[in-house]
This record gives C-alpha cells, sequence and structure tokens, in this order.
C-alpha cells in the first residue's frame, strides 16, 4: 500500500500517499466488498494530466482474477472534451489502437484545481475537482471507498456522470478484472433522456429504463427487436430536460463515448448506466455539448467526420436478392423507365456471382460481355450500378483471388493456418484487414474486377464476420469462453458461435476477441482508399457491420428488415441511430426485406423512404418482389414523393456537405432544432431532414390520420403550398389527414429552401432551374444554404474554384419580405449557368397586398424577362403564398430581393 503507482516521479510536484486509514475508514461494508481505493495522485507540472493510482480492495472470484492496480489518468483533450482513462498499472492492455481510429493526437489544455486536496494527506470524502478555464466541464474525484469521481457541468451544476459507489451495492462498483470491467453512472432518471447506444432494434429512440444493450457484431437479422445487431457504437447522448438547479435550459446536452472494442453489455435503468465490457481499457470521453448537434460535431470531431457521399447516392435505388439473370435487370430499368419512376441505381445481390465468389461473374446468367453492356446501357441513361461483395474468398486453388490472398498471406489465421470458415460460396478465408498489405491485396483484387465491369460502388455484406458454420472453441480457453457471458443473440449464446473464433490471429498477433467489433469497419476503410485511389471520384461504399467511425469511409442500411408494419416503424429510430454515430448517409430496406410485402405497406413505406438519406428498395430472394412499379398505386405513389424527394435533392446534398464539414446528421430528430421542448424528447415516429423539414409518416395500417407533433410556428405542407398548413402556437399535436397517397411534409417557418425540378435522373434534376422557397416568418429570421459541386469529385468543399456555396437570409414585416444571398466561390454555379427562376414565399400575411418586388441594383442587368407575381390564399392559415416567376438570378452571385 505504500508503493506509488506514478509513472514518472521526475514530472510530479507532488505525490499523496494515502495510509489504509484514511481509505478504509471505518466502512465495513466496503472492506468487505470489492472495489478500488485512491492510493496516489499527481498532476503533471503543466497541469495538463492528472495521474492517480488505485489500489483493489477486495479480491472477488467471478469473472476470474482482478487486476490489483490501475491508473487513472484525466485531461481536458478540448475544452469540450474530457477524457478518463483507467488503465492497468501494471501490464499493457488491449486498446482500440491509434491507425485503425486515428484520433487528434493530445493537444491537452491545462485545467486548474481546487487548492487543498493535493496539498495535505485527503481525507475520507475528500474531493478534488478540475476544470479547464475555457470549459464548462468539472471532474471531480472522489475520496470516496471504494472509489469514484464525477463530471459535473459548471454552468449548472448538474451531474452529467456520477460513478459514486453506493457503498452497499457492489453493481455499482468499479470493478477491473482480466476479462470482466464494469463501470457505472448514476443518472437523474427524471431529467435524463439517453438516445443512441447500437445498433439495435429499438421501438422507442429514447431509451427506455431497463433496456440492455450488447455490443457484440453478428449476422442477426435487423427483424430481431432488442438484440446485439452488426454494428456496435457505445456512444450515447444525454438531453436534460432541466439541471439540478432548474438553472440549465432544458435540452442541454452532453455525449459519452466508452472507447472500447471489445464485446459487452450495457444496461440502462433510467437512473443508472453499466457498462459490462469483456476487456480492453476505460478510455471514457466525456462531450460536453451544450446542445445536441454540438455534441455530435463534438463527437465527429474525434472520431472523424463522415465521408462525403456522390450526388447520385441520393437518388433512388433499386436492389433485390434474387435477380435471376441480366434480362431480369434489364427488366427492372425498363420497369421503371416505363412508369418513369426515378430509377437512380440499379443493384445487384450475390446472384451475379459465379458460384458466390467474390469478383466473378456467372457466366451462364449474367455473363460479361451482357454485363458490360448493361453497365453501358445504366451509364448512357445517366444511371449508376453497384454490386455486392462479401468477405470471404473461397478456398479454391483454381481461383485468382485465392491463390494471392494465400501468396500475400492476408487471411485470419488459426492455429498457425489461415481459418477456415464456410459462407455462401462453402469454404473460406476472411481477409484479415488489420494487415495493411490486405488492403493492397483487396485493392487489387477490386481493380481487376473493375477492368471487368466498371461499377459506380460497392456494397460489402456479411462483415460482422459472418460465418454459416461454429468452428470448435479452443479447449479451457478464455478467449473463446470468456468467464462473463455478454447477452449475444439475446440468450448468451457463445461469442464464438457463427463468425470467427475469438482466438483467431490477425496481424500483429491481436485476436479476433479484440479486433472482433471492427472488421466491417476495417473492410470500410480499406474499400474507400481502393475505390478513391483506383476511380479518382467519390467512393461509395455500403457497409452492413459498423464500429465507432464507420462514417469516414461508408452509408449503412439497416440490414434485414421485416416487411412488416413494424419493421416500417422501427426503422426511424433505427435511422436516428446512426445520424447520432457519424454515420448520416442511413437507410432501411424500403417495403421491407424479410416476408412478402403488400401493396398498401409498400405503399407507406416508400413514402417514407423517399425521405430516407439513403433511399433503397431492397428484398429476399424468398419473398414476393417490390419494385415500386409493380403495384400501379405503389407506383403512383413513388412518383408523387421521388419528385419531392428529387426536388430536394440540393437541400439532401446541403446536409451532405453540413455532416461531412460538422457531423451533423442528415435525419434528425426534433430535438436537434427544438432542444427547449421537451415534448419532442419522446418522439420515436417523426423526424426532421436539416432544421426545418418535418417528415410524419404514417406508419400503421388502415389509417387515414396521422397525430403529428409540431414544434411551436407555422408550418407549410410541401406537397402543396396552399393546404394544410399547420399553425402551432406553443408546440402541440395535431391530426393531419393522412390519405393513402398522402405524406405529410412541412417546412417550418423561417427556412429558406433552394429546389430544383423533378426528374428521373439525378444529373437531369440538376440541369434544371432553381426554385427558391422562402417560408415566411415575422418573429424570426430566415436563413438556408445551398452547396454546389460537381457531385462526385474527392474532396467536398477542397480546392477553390471547384464549388460554391450560397447562404440565404431573410427577414420580414407586416408589408415587406427581404431575402437575400451571399455568395462565396461563385465561380463554379456561374460555370455552370445554374440560376434561380422562381422565388416562392409562402406564409405572407394577407394584409399585405404585394404590389412589386426590388432587386438589388447590381443585378438588375440579369433580369432579362418581366417576372410575373402570383399570389394566392390558403385556405388553412389564411396566408397567401406568392409567387415570383420568369426571374433569372444566377445563383452565384448575390442578390437581394424586397417584395412590398
Ligand atoms: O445471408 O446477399 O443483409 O441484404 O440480400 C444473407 C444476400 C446475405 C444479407 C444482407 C442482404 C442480402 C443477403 N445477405
Amino acid at each position: 500500500m505504500a508503493t506509488t503507482l506514478l509513472l514518472n516521479s521526475l514530472l510530479l510536484f507532488f505525490i499523496i500517499i494515502c495510509s489504509c486509514s484514511v481509505i478504509h475508514g471505518d466502512d465495513q461494508t466496503a472492506a468487505a466488498g470489492y472495489g478500488y481505493q485512491l492510493n496516489s495522485v499527481s498532476v503533471d507540472p503543466n497541469n495538463k494530466w492528472l495521474t492517480a493510482g488505485l489500489a483493489l480492495i477486495n479480491a472477488s472470484s467471478v469473472y476470474g482474477p482482478d487486476v490489483q492496480n490501475l491508473n487513472l489518468s484525466v485531461s481536458f483533450e478540448t475544452p469540450d472534451r474530457l477524457r478518463i482513462r483507467v488503465t492497468d498499472s501494471a501490464n499493457q492492455r488491449w486498446e482500440v489502437p491509434q491507425d485503425i481510429i486515428p484520433r487528434q493526437s493530445q493537444n491537452h489544455f491545462p485545467f486548474s484545481y481546487s487548492a487543498n486536496f493535493p496539498t495535505q494527506t485527503p481525507t475520507a470524502n475528500q474531493t478534488l475537482s478540475l476544470s479547464d478555464p475555457t470549459s464548462d466541464l468539472i471532474f471531480t474525484l472522489r475520496n470516496t471507498t471504494p472509489f469514484g469521481f464525477t463530471v459535473t457541468r459548471r454552468s449548472s451544476g448538474d451531474t452529467l456522470f456520477d460513478t459514486t459507489p453506493d457503498p452497499s451495492d457492489p453493481s455499482t462498483f468499479l470493478v477491473f478484472k482480466e476479462q470482466y470491467i464494469q463501470l457505472s453512472s448514476a443518472l437523474p432518471s427524471n431529467r435524463s433522456s439517453l438516445y443512441g447506444l447500437g445498433e439495435h432494434t429499438k421501438r422507442t429512440f429514447k431509451l427506455q429504463s431497463g433496456d440492455k444493450f450488447t455490443l457484440w457484431n453478428a449476422d442477426i437479422p435487423s427483424a430481431s427487436v432488442d438484440t446485439n445487431l452488426y454494428g456496435s457504437h457505445p456512444f450515447y447522448v444525454d438531453v436534460r430536460s432541466s439541471s439540478e438547479d432548474g438553472k440549465a435550459a432544458a435540452g442541454t446536452s452532453h455525449g459519452v463515448l466508452l472507447l472500447n472494442s471489445n464485446g459487452m453489455d450495457i444496461f440502462y435503468g433510467g437512473n443508472r448506466i453499466t457498462y459490462k465490457a469483456i476487456g480492453g481499457v476505460i478510455d471514457l470521453y466525456v462531450f460536453g455539448g451544450p446542445l445536441p448537434h454540438t455534441v455530435i460535431q463534438q463527437y465527429t470531431e474525434l472520431i472523424g467526420r463522415p465521408a462525403p457521399m456522390p450526388y447520385w447516392s441520393f437518388g433512388f435505388h433499386q436492389s433485390r436478392y434474387g435477380y435471376k439473370n441480366v434480362s431480369d435487370l434489364e427488366g427492372v430499368v425498363a420497369g421503371y423507365a416505363k412508369a418513369e419512376i426515378p430509377l437512380e441505381v440499379l443493384w445487384t445481390d450475390i446472384d451475379y456471382m459465379d458460384g458466390f465468389k467474390d469478383f466473378t461473374l456467372d457466366p451462364i446468367n449474367f455473363p460479361e460481355d451482357r454485363m458490360k453492356l448493361l453497365v453501358d446501357q445504366l451509364h448512357t441513361n445517366g444511371q449508376k450500378y453497384v454490386v455486392i461483395l462479401d468477405p470471404g474468398i473461397a478456398v479454391n486453388s483454381t481461383d485468382g483471388s485465392y491463390n494471392r490472398g494465400i501468396e500475400a498471406d492476408i487471411f485470419i489465421k488459426r492455429d498457425g493456418a489461415p481459418y477456415l470458415g464456410k459462407v455462401w460460396p462453402g469454404p473460406v478465408h476472411f481477409p484479415d484487414f488489420v494487415n495493411p498489405q490486405t488492403e493492397i491485396y483487396w485493392q487489387g483484387e477490386i481493380k481487376l474486377f473493375l477492368d471487368i465491369l466498371p461499377v459506380d460502388g460497392l456494397w460489402i455484406d456479411m462483415n460482422e464476420l459472418a460465418n454459416f458454420m461454429t468452428s470448435p472453441p479452443t479447449p479451457n480457453s478464455t478467449i473463446d469462453e470468456p468467464p462473463y457471458k455478454i447477452n449475444h443473440g439475446g440468450n448468451q449464446q457463445p461469442i464464438y458461435g457463427r463468425t470467427v473464433p475469438p482466438t483467431a490471429i490477425h496481424f500483429g498477433n491481436l485476436t479476433e476477441y479484440n479486433v472482433h467489433n471492427m472488421y466491417g469497419l476495417l473492410q470500410s476503410k480499406a474499400t474507400h482508399a481502393a475505390l478513391l485511389n483506383l476511380t479518382g471520384k467519390r467512393p461509395f461504399v455500403l457497409s452492413r457491420s459498423t464500429f465507432v467511425s464507420s462514417g469516414k469511409y461508408a452509408a449503412h442500411w439497416t440490414g434485414d428488415n421485416a416487411a412488416s408494419w413494424e419493421g416500417l416503424a422501427v426503422s426511424i429510430p433505427a435511422i436516428l441511430n446512426f445520424g447520432l454515430f457519424g454515420i448520416p448517409m442511413v437507410g432501411a430496406d424500403i417495403c421491407g426485406f424479410m416476408g412478402d410485402t403488400n401493396e398498401e405497406l409498400c405503399g407507406r413505406w416508400i413514402q417514407l423512404g423517399a425521405f430516407y438519406p439513403f433511399s433503397r428498395d431492397h428484398s429476399d430472394i424468398h419473398s414476393n418482389r417490390r419494385e415500386l412499379y409493380l403495384w400501379d398505386s405503389v407506383a403512383a405513389k413513388g412518383k408523387k414523393v421521388l419528385a419531392l424527394r428529387y426536388r430536394l435533392l440540393p437541400y439532401f446534398y446541403t446536409l451532405m456537405y453540413e455532416a461531412h464539414k460538422q457531423g451533423t446528421p442528415i435525419a434528425r430528430p426534433l430535438f436537434f432544432t427544438f432542444p427547449q421542448d421537451v415534448r419532442t424528447y419522446e418522439i420515436n415516429s417523426q423526424f426532421l431532414l436539416g432544421k426545418g423539414i418535418l417528415v410524419s409518416p404514417a406508419v400503421s395500417q388502415g389509417v387515414e390520420t396521422v397525430d403529428a407533433y409540431f414544434p411551436a410556428g407555422n408550418w407549410f405542407d410541401l406537397f402543396n403550398y396552399t393546404n394544410s398548413s399547420v399553425s402551432s402556437t406553443s408546440g402541440q399535436t395535431i391530426t393531419l389527414a393522412a390519405p393513402a397517397d398522402h405524406i405529410n411534409v412541412h417546412v417550418r417557418e423561417g427556412n429558406i429552401i433552394a429546389l430544383q425540378g423533378e426528374a428521373l435522373t439525378t444529373s437531369a434534376a440538376r440541369k434544371t432551374p432553381f426554385e427558391l422557397l422562402v417560408a415566411v416568418s415575422k418573429s424570426e429570421n430566415m436563413t438556408g444554404e445551398l452547396f454546389l459541386d460537381d457531385g462526385e469529385s474527392i474532396e467536398m468543399g477542397g480546392a477553390v474554384g471547384s464549388w460554391s456555396f450560397v447562404r440565404f437570409f431573410g427577414s420580414s414585416t407586416v408589408d415587406n419580405v427581404l431575402v437575400r444571398s451571399e455568395v462565396e466561390n461563385g465561380e463554379f454555379a456561374l460555370s455552370q449557368n445554374l440560376t434561380i427562376t422562381k422565388v416562392t414565399f409562402l406564409g405572407v400575411e394577407n394584409t399585405s397586398s404585394v404590389k412589386g418586388f426590388y432587386l438589388s441594383s447590381a443585378h438588375k442587368a440579369s433580369l432579362d424577362v418581366n417576372p410575373v407575381i402570383k399570389s394566392k390564399l390558403d385556405a388553412n392559415s389564411g396566408l397567401q403564398v406568392v409567387e415570383i416567376t420568369q426571374l433569372n438570378l444566377p445563383v452565384g452571385k448575390d442578390f437581394s430581393l424586397q417584395m412590398k
């Protein structure tokens, strides 16, 4: 007990050695329990690091051996990002390496600390608080028995994370064993709403008391609710409805990441969250927010911002598992063309492969010559083509991909030989994407394939890793069979089941046990790099398995959902979650994947799916077909909603830019825009696109109305400017008509949206003139943004000259509406001859009779036609819709337009 555990005593300017009597005190309960006691504390001379030594109080026999001595280190990585690490002070343990998830290098901010603790022997329950003068976060070490720490918010005094143990309840203690780490924080259940932690299918977006989350990537269909699925994201956002003292505004938010790649269970009990991880270290980040969107900005600043997605990927996608041959594919393209429903991207599942082997074409049904013609034809039409790849490389010595993999020695190994699994082609080896050589191998294979078939993107499936067989565990191995059984599959299935066994070995002697949850991330990274290097264009990669930071490389779909009404409803929380996880390009299989769909369900699903960031219809080989043109009513609905989606493409794409630059999701919970409105915290079946477009779908069978919540303000129906506008004085639930052919999509006052025309492809839509939609607000400033580039160059917002960015501003009084633009780098927009030909004002006071409008003099020259002003009354609101048409405003030049 007398020895300190400090790493470098030369750096210390004080050392405290606690005496046993101080630590144990009279607390018999603690002496009988587990947990750790504070043993020493130090701060480095620059006040950038606090280090503390912790010593085990009592060993316990469950879940294997305890780690005796721990090192706690705390630093402010930025004023908004506090990092708390607990590691084994004697042994280096596994943790997520910098080369897998590059994090910002440690540029710590100095903190100040409360004066008395470090300079005198701490007594029981004394505390030491650290705070950065510029930060709202305070870290407090508490010399309780057992030891605990808290993170509080300076401005409100609110406790954000509280590991102070309840001495009578060992389940609240810090436990740190070789293969079991327990960390528990108290939460104020009446004021705290949690979101995130996945990947799971959940019926609610807000976490519910009693929810359990297991993180162990698995090929489990997302149709199963509340079990671990394909990805792992140990990150949540905590939105507080008030602070302890009631002083902080509702909506004050922070985020918490436990950066740990090992299998884990997380228990949420309303007033407590408890992590139980089977390896790694505690590497806890607290992001101070204080708003939902700033939390996500801070989170993605650490893990990496989302990859920009090509413009075309915002078009509509059609896929199916079970397309029979090239003629079948051609028929789908023709079906869409005939029905005049937009089809941007055709997809092909494993059916195209020869014997389900990657990088091959079935010579009978998908022969090379016809496939080349198909892809050529799609490209001529302005359409794209994407195919699937699975990780497993078929074991077959006559096969090039196999031989090159063996040659390069890049497969995951077990017992010294490439591990033998089984997937679609039969026996396979799995490329080890931890090995840098594997990126080279993978790129080489993709190049050979692209040389044959120039596909536009890649879809990587089964990368959890999924394995059709279970290899026997290594006898007596606690790696294959750890002492604590996480709740894999919802019933504590062995973690070696139907994947690569945890004892398998990756490059650098890493175990599958430790890197398992990162396989999909590593494959996404390699696939993204390969496409970027080979095509010189912005890659499009869709990955089923994800981990922290996957958004840097890939889009995601929610996997094998159910073609059911529940499957439709649960897609909304799933999509919102991936926005929080930094993977904003996300969608669910439209019309449902598993099981037969039906006309009504599919109709409602395309109405919702048209507003997913990633909008793709996909289905299982064992189910009926569901291309949108197959039912007349679905075709009609598809045409209507996709027409609006395509008009909104500039808006979606500008949201992609915002996501790429700041991390803010494309599809957002309502509380992102309305954090102070606590009624938005419980919403499960509505979401926002950006800050101002509200989607309120019908997600149940047979309904003709929808009860939708509208935060305060005037909202205007985007399908019909003069009908169904809604006025919500202080936030209210409103019953909206939702006839079968209608989905409610509203824009809120204060938003200026740049729209383009409808078209059957995104490239055609991009050639249409712009319409500026101004949702007039009397009380608030109006704003909007528009980002423009070629849609496919690697950088989004890179070299000046290749992009333009336009900010729109507006203000309004009773008889005067002003809207203007400020253009950054206008050259690109000017070079494309992009013009605004129409401005529509929604919500103009009916007392103001519009006499005319006035363009700022600098641009009068651009007015080569006489604009036409039309005004209609919105029967619902009594407000006017005023349209100014036949304008010719260059998007690339500032303008100002006043209407009075
Ligand atoms: O074992 O490639 O989630 O979208 O159609 C199933 C066939 C493998 C699972 C994917 C699904 C895909 C299917 N795949």
